[in-house]
């Protein structure tokens, strides 16, 4: 199984050590090709290379990916647009929206039946979410 874990980068880095959790327990399920995405040394800035590199590199990473796994809390346009793309691709789509931040999901990801969103309040619920979607999508 080829995962693409999606999260906020120049949205914002607030969740990084999230995402880096949530990369380790998706490590049971198969291949990350993301793990980039939660390193904690990438910041917001956007001072990490050639955005036109970053662009083709994700998209081939995308069109190689069994699903998309992505945490939706920290709003990011390119997380939104990779979950589109993921959509038109036909991949699996789980989102993961933290309850408990206090922060609004957008309806074009809450309201959107090819996706689907898990609502939790803290990392502890994570493993029983993707333990149900990759027995559903495994
Ligand atoms: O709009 P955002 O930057 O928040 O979009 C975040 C999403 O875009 C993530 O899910 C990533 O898949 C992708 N993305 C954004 N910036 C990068 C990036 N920067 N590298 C890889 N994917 C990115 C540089 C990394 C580096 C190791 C030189």
């Amino acid at each position: 199984m080829k995962i693409y874990f999606a999260g906020s980068i120049r949205g914002g880095r607030d969740d990084k050590a999230l995402y880096a959790k949530i990369i380790s327990v998706l490590g049971k399920y198969g291949t990350v090709l993301t793990e980039h995405v939660g390193n904690s040394d990438l910041t917001e800035r956007g001072e990490d290379g050639s955005s036109e590199d970053i662009f083709k590199r994700d998209m081939s990473l995308l069109e190689k990916a069994d699903c998309i796994v992505a945490e939706v809390t920290t709003p990011s346009l390119g997380v939104g647009y990779e979950l589109r793309v993921a959509e038109t691709l036909g991949k699996a789509i789980l989102c993961l929206f933290r309850e408990s931040a206090g922060k609004n999901l957008s309806a074009m990801i809450a309201g959107n039946k090819k996706i689907k969103t898990a609502y939790y309040e803290n990392l502890e619920e994570i493993p029983k979410i993707l333990e149900r979607f990759f027995t559903e999508h495994g």
